[in-house]
């Protein structure tokens, strides 16, 4: 560093001292030339068309590597845009820190009225995990370190870090040496272990299940505790369920998983086991589970506990820490799963596969979810290397229990909170921080959010495949308003032609209506490792409302 540094220079050292190289954004006063700076000094910065999809770039790389993602974003409008994405990365517990510019305190304080001004810093507070302001050059490396700790440690989520554009500016007093100001984070994430009557407690409720179960959640896959988690389940034998992002953890085909046995496993289950779970609404709150069943949880967050339904046994820990624990625990006390609960469930998951071998293979005409599901399950299949991005409605829910997932963290989609418009920043940080190819399977209505991201995609020559299943609506496209003449709330363009967004950038662009020719063009475009979109045209009239979660829809007793 020269003598006299600036505080962007101290924000960039910071950040590079912490092996922090990658920055997804999107660029305006007062951050443009902080981006020139990053990509210059060695950091490789990548610009976005929207903030949110920046976020959500960076957050996938949090969730990928276990270090906290990194996003620039401008002030105000820009600081709002990847807000959505910043309190989506805390709900899903991923690492990540949004930095964005702001206006001078001074004026923002007394409402003075500035160029794109708001109170970020105090916005923030409530969608992330902490937020941080750097009022002062000096404080830029106590910051960096105190984001990323907040970001890693514990429950891993979303960080705020505000830089007014006078501190960005502002010089480090010369009779300050720049590199004392700076810290590299010594073991961010300590390990939590639990303690001897937790493990205990949990063996013993195992130890008098004659019908235990295990749910394996994203918390799991974000500790990357996938050999603690197999060592665990295959010495036990117990079976379990994989929530979408813990699919992968042990390959879907592994002879454990009961995926295809779901209900019959929360209704029979005596023992439940909460591996990296909440008991939150994508579980029912726990109210389809046996109304007896013993409940254990494995969770790095205390407060997680009791949220929702006792739990007969805790273990509060960092997940590696608790199955180094619990595994020697139950090997010394025998734990296996009986043979009649097991076989029990392998008839009901048999019966269920054929059921769905029948759906994936039955020709219908116009194409239906399950056919043009079929091809992407092979090509996943064929090449387990493969990372899915998944989101919509019923191209999310039916994908999820058709395309089976062999490793780890190699399924990204809407999350704990459910939002649409997560795929295209969630390929590209994934195509970016792996180098592998991704495969992203949205509904028309997801793909609209961020669409146009597909010029990120070919300005980066980013090996990512776009599979929109095209039926013309959110949930489905053959709805007429009874009443008049306007489109009904859930239509969209079901002729409309996603593919030539791809050709308008130099992508590759096809458009498919049966099986076969999706095969043949998603397999093409694969093996071009180019990016590419697909427009399946799917059935209009398929579709229910909501996908899988219609329930949660207040009953208005209206005809649809
Ligand atoms: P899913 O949606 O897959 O059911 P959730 O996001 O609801 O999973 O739950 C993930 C849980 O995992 C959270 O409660 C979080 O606190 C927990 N978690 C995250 N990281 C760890 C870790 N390293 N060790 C233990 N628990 C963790
Ligand atoms: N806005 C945001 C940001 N997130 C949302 N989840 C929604 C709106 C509401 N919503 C859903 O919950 S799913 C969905 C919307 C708009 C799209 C479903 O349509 P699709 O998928 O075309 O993506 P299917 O296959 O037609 O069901
Ligand atoms: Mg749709």
């Amino acid at each position: 560093m020269s003598e006299q540094v600036t505080g962007a220079e101290l924000l960039i050292e910071a950040l590079k001292k912490n092996d922090l190289k990658n920055v997804y954004g999107v660029v305006g006063i007062p951050v443009t030339d902080l981006a020139r700076m990053m990509q210059r000094s060695g950091m490789r910065y990548f610009g976005f068309r929207r903030e949110d999809s920046a976020v959500n770039a960076a957050a996938a790389s949090g969730f990928l590597t276990g270090k906290p993602g990194l996003a620039l974003t401008v002030s105000a409008p820009g600081f709002l845009n990847g807000l959505v994405a910043l309190g989506e990365a805390t709900k899903n517990c991923f690492p990540v820190i949004m930095i964005s510019g702001s206006s001078e305190r001074h004026i923002i304080d007394l409402n003075r009225g500035d160029y794109e001004g708001l109170d970020q810093y105090n916005i923030a507070k409530s969608f992330c995990k902490a937020a941080y302001r750097v009022d002062r050059p000096e404080d830029m490396g106590l910051a960096v370190a105190r984001a990323i700790r907040s970001a890693v440690s514990g429950r891993p989520g979303g960080v705020y870090l505000d830089l007014p554009a006078d501190t960005i500016g502002a010089l480090l007093d010369e009779n300050i040496d720049p590199e004392s100001t700076l810290i590299k984070e010594d073991d961010p994430a300590p390990q939590q272990r639990p303690s001897v009557e937790a493990v205990d407690k949990a063996v013993e409720v195992l130890k008098n299940a004659k019908k235990p179960l295990i749910i394996l959640g994203k918390g799991a896959s974000i500790a990357h505790a996938e050999n603690e988690v197999r060592d665990f389940i295959e010495t036990t034998k117990i079976p379990y369920l994989p929530m979408s992002m813990a699919k992968g953890l042990l390959p879907d085909d592994h002879e454990s998983c009961v995926a295809a046995a779901r209900s019959l496993s929360f209704s029979d289950a005596d023992a439940i086991m909460l591996v990296g779970a909440r008991l939150n609404w994508m579980l029912s709150h726990g109210e389809k589970f046996n109304s007896d069943a013993k409940l254990i949880q494995i969770d790095v967050d205390a407060n997680e506990i009791d949220s929702n339904k006792k739990i007969a046994a805790p273990l509060v820990g960092d997940m590696k820490s608790v199955f180094n624990e619990l595994t020697p625990a139950v090997k010394k006390a025998e734990i296996k799963a009986s043979q009649d609960w097991l076989d029990a469930l392998k008839a009901k998951k048999d019966e269920n596969f054929a059921k769905m071998q029948k759906r994936l293979t039955t020709p219908r005409s116009p194409m239906g979810y399950y056919g043009a599901l079929a091809p992407i399950k092979e090509l996943i299949k064929k090449n387990p290397d493969t990372y899915l991005v998944s989101e919509g409605a019923n191209t999310l829910d039916i994908g999820r229990n058709v395309i089976d997932i062999f490793k780890p963290r190699h399924r990204l989609d809407t999350g704990t909170w459910g939002v649409m418009g997560v795929g295209l920043g969630y390929a590209i940080g994934t195509a970016i921080e792996t180098g592998k190819k991704v495969v992203c399977v949205e509904g028309d209505s997801a793909f609209g959010f961020d669409g146009m991201e597909i010029e990120t995609i070919c300005r980066l020559h980013l090996p990512i495949t776009i599979v929109v299943f095209n039926n013309g609506g959110i949930y489905n496209g053959a709805e007429k308003d009874p009443a008049g003449s306007d489109p009904a709330p859930i239509t969209l363009d079901a002729k409309g032609r996603y593919d030539k967004l791809a050709e308008a950038f130099g992508g590759l662009a096809y458009n498919v209506t049966t099986p076969e020719e999706l095969d043949k063009a998603l397999n093409e475009a694969f093996d071009a490792g180019k990016p590419a979109i697909i427009n399946a045209v799917i059935d209009p009239a398929l579709g229910k409302e909501s996908g899988h979660i219609g329930n949660l829809n207040p009953k208005l007793g209206i005809k649809h």
